[in-house]
């Protein structure tokens, strides 16, 4: 079933139909004001933090309730509806509706009973608050009386939990105030004071546009008790009693009355931001000028449009198309930007930045915007502790130089991580490879940047502490140890296990930092380099390649797991794609592992972590069985991994393989068949179930996971073949034989591509020449200095 589409030339996707799946989001806002809005107008607002500074309330684990609400109601029948389909949710077949989801903004216009309505929701380009503008039209041959109600539900205390959970307490500490048309609620404060700038503990509800008829400041005043969203006391009367909150749950909701001839048309525009009295006065006021809503949506699209048409892509798959050029794109800049903060599935509590996903976050956005990546990577350099691990978990008020480690029971008290992970600063490497590459600054290895806890280093200087931290905690067999876990949460190796996945990425971080040495002339450092990563190269090879497949990792007793005889979990995909991607594996071992891949963890929907699945032979320390088969970590078809295959096979020439995973696991490409996938068409999820369950092809988790970069990484540095390194790019795409044609525009260290692949004879990967701006080249690399501002390459397959 299809319940919407791409619109590549606006970058919205559209919902043609609102009663989806499970509610479809979207993201508004900045860092310092965050909202999360679903076609149906449900979702929530928070000032900074998601778990401590929210300010409108959300029911996590219900469908997607509340939110946004507008009621309009024909104030001559008394029927009444929503702007948005739910809450009402008037009967599909007299009520039309679609949803734009677009770029930070999303709008949703509905028409009924000879009235059509659009509200369009957003926050200002760094603005701290959002705006929700309403419009109506008569459409019909009549004058109609109507009425208009903004309703936001306030959390009666910025922290979640107390909101939701404290009840005995946060129920009597709030009280709302009805001042120049607008809602304004206080908590813990006995009298409404004025103060310069806002102390955090008053937000308001305002309008501009119409006179409000009536109001109300406590929620049960409005919906009345016993009653749900969908049928408002309030609104079914036609007028609000002028109830305010005094103990109890507060709310915004305000009434307007009006006639509107036919053809005339009405505009709201209604405001939420925590903000006191003054000052949401005055941004009330700025929005009397009828122009503010359009000039600020056109700077919201130049905003992001502007980021994402530093690369775009034309194939004749249209669906690979809207990902890499927006869907994906924009995933990649939300996970970036909110890591995993907050979502209709994740609410804000875990305090911090999770390490390895966050390093990894980075590389999604680094070939759309290398300069805001950068200030990224420093943070995260700046988490890593002088012994040269990374902090599991980087608070949000990380201070450099001065933080406890996982070696301090206060930091492990404070995080709830127990121990070093043993991949957390292994994935600086490439996200910094990436990064110089993207932006030509060789100059960031001489930048100097403090470590978590004490002392600083040059960029170069941290990443060799890196591989230090590695090589002085190794297993019995000289491969890096499991430590608490690796990038696979649910496998407990043991301390001294050793993991085949971080002996791939010490091997891949080892040629990296190789690179990095010649460029800052470090000849003894290479020389080390050169002798420990041929050592790591026997090691492997001996102990962890089995006829088709490398295994998993060794326990600390000595127990090997991902073995071809294992009963279970005997094919691990990580691994495979990993031996390829570090260089490791040979083309024979290379083209054998992925072909087992194919052969064992291939399904419709992408390719499992793991199989079989844990029933009954899982060890002590295969924590993934907590999960049911094929869900997860145990057997599912966990969404970021989908990435690291998608590059392998790329990086193999297999152009077939690489689009059929592509095509197997991307949201776009299950948009006919949405029932099944559930999630949004548009976002990758964590994981999809896979074929030990029921609901197979059902993804769960939707927008914040590690997989917007991996995907990205593997579509662009792998299908089309942007390989950036120290002094230029390569480009060498693996794309399906069928393409015959692609074109892709890039801006690389500030000059124009014009890039067209021509492949006429159907190859999957290699080429047999290239021209840059008409010049036959060696080969096909760039040298930075062959460039000029706009440039004209054309690649032969
Ligand atoms: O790698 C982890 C990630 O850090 C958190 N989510 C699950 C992944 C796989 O276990």
């Amino acid at each position: 079933m299809k319940y919407g589409y791409f619109d590549e030339e606006q970058k919205e996707y559209v919902i043609t139909r609102p009663d989806t799946p499970a509610p479809w989001a979207n993201y508004l806002g900045s860092p310092d004001y965050g909202a999360i809005i679903s076609n149906n107008a449900g979702g929530y607002s928070f000032v900074k933090s998601g778990a401590n500074g929210r300010i409108l309330r959300y029911h996590f684990n219900s469908d997607d309730t509340p939110g946004r609400y507008l009621y309009i109601r024909d104030d001559a029948s008394g029927d009444y509806w929503s702007a948005s389909w739910q809450p009402v949710g008037k009967d599909l077949a007299v009520y039309k509706n679609e949803c734009r989801h677009g770029t930070a903004y999303t709008k949703i216009t509905a028409e009924y009973q000879g009235i059509t309505s659009e509200a369009l929701y957003y926050v200002p380009l760094n603005k701290t608050y959002e705006v929700w503008r309403l419009r109506l039209q008569n459409t019909s041959q009549t004058e109609r009386k109507l009425s208009a109600f903004g309703y936001a539900e306030f959390t009666n205390d910025s922290n979640y939990e107390q909101d939701q959970i404290n009840l005995q307490y946060t129920l009597f500490i709030t009280k709302t105030y009805f001042k120049n048309n607008k809602i304004l609620q206080t908590i813990n404060q006995n009298e409404l004071k004025d103060k310069e700038g806002s102390n955090g503990k008053e937000r308001f509800f305002g309008c501009v546009g119409t006179e409000v008829t009536s109001y109300n400041g406590d929620k049960t005043a409005f919906l009345g008790s016993y009653r749900t969203y969908g049928n408002p006391i309030a609104v079914e009367k036609g007028h609000c009693d002028n109830v305010l909150n005094y103990n109890s749950n507060s709310c915004g909701a305000l009434h307007s009355s009006f006639t509107l001839q036919p053809g005339e048309t009405k505009e709201i525009v209604y405001i939420l931001g925590r903000y006191n009295d003054k000052d949401s006065d005055e941004i009330l006021k700025a929005y009397e000028d009828p122009g503010v809503t359009e000039k600020e949506i056109q700077e919201l699209k130049d905003y992001w449009h502007g980021k994402l048409n530093n690369f775009q892509v034309n194939t004749p798959s249209s669906e690979f198309n809207s990902m890499i050029n927006t869907w994906n794109a924009y995933q990649c800049f939300i996970t970036f930007i909110w890591s995993r903060a907050a979502s209709f599935i994740y609410c804000g509590q875990r305090n911090g930045y999770g390490y390895r996903d966050t390093v990894q976050d980075i590389q999604g956005i680094i070939h759309l915007d290398p300069a805001m990546a950068k200030e990224r990577i420093r943070f995260m350099l700046s988490a890593q502790v002088d012994n040269g691990g990374g902090l599991p978990l980087v608070k949000y008020d990380h201070n450099a130089g001065n933080e406890d480690t996982p070696d301090d029971y206060s930091y492990v008290q404070a995080t709830g991580h127990p121990a070093y992970r043993a991949d957390d600063a292994l994935w600086l490497f490439p996200t910094i490879l990436k990064y110089i590459g993207e932006s030509g600054d060789t100059g960031f290895l001489k930048e100097v940047i403090p470590y978590a806890n004490k002392e600083e280093d040059t960029v170069y200087g941290h990443l060799k502490r890196a591989i230090r931290f590695s090589m002085e905690r190794q297993g019995d067999h000289k491969m890096p140890a499991g430590l608490h876990a690796d990038w696979n949460d649910c496998l407990r190796l043991g301390k001294k296990g050793e993991s085949t996945f971080v002996a791939f990425q010490l091997y891949y971080a080892m040629s990296i930092i190789k690179d990095f040495a010649k460029d800052q002339k470090d000849s003894e450092y290479i020389e080390y380099i050169n002798k420990v990563q041929g050592e790591l190269f026997d090691t492997i090879q001996s102990l962890c390649w089995e006829d088709d497949r490398y295994i998993r990792g060794i326990k600390e007793d000595g127990q090997v797991i991902g073995s071809k005889k294992d009963a279970e979990a005997s094919m691990w995909l990580n691994p495979q794609s990993w031996a390829v991607i570090s260089g490791l594996a040979d083309r024979e071992q290379g083209e054998a592992a992925l072909e087992s891949v194919h052969r064992e963890l291939n399904t419709p929907y992408g390719v499992r972590l793991m199989a079989p699945s844990f029933v009954d032979h899982a060890f002590p320390g295969a924590l993934a069985i907590l999960f049911n088969p094929s869900t997860k970590e145990n057997g599912g078809i966990f969404s970021q991994p989908q990435g690291w295959i998608i590059l392998a096979e790329s990086l193999m020439g297999h152009g077939n393989r690489a689009f059929e995973y592509f095509k197997g696991s991307s949201p776009a490409m299950q948009n006919d068949h949405a029932e099944i996938r559930v999630l949004e068409p548009y976002v990758h999820g964590q994981f999809t179930e896979s074929t030990d369950s029921p609901f197979e092809g059902r993804s769960h988790v939707h927008w914040l996971t590690g997989t917007a970069s991996t995907v990205m990484v593997g579509c662009v540095e792998g299908i089309l073949g942007m390989r950036p390194d120290l002094y230029g790019l390569r480009i060498a795409p693996s794309i399906p034989s069928d393409w015959k044609e692609i074109t892709i525009k890039k801006v690389f260290r500030g000059k124009s591509l014009n890039i067209r692949v021509e492949n006429k004879d159907g190859a999957e990967g290699g080429y047999k020449e290239m021209y840059l701006n008409g010049v036959r080249q060696e080969d096909n690399y760039i040298v930075e200095n062959s460039l000029k501002e706009e440039n004209e390459i054309l690649l032969v397959m």
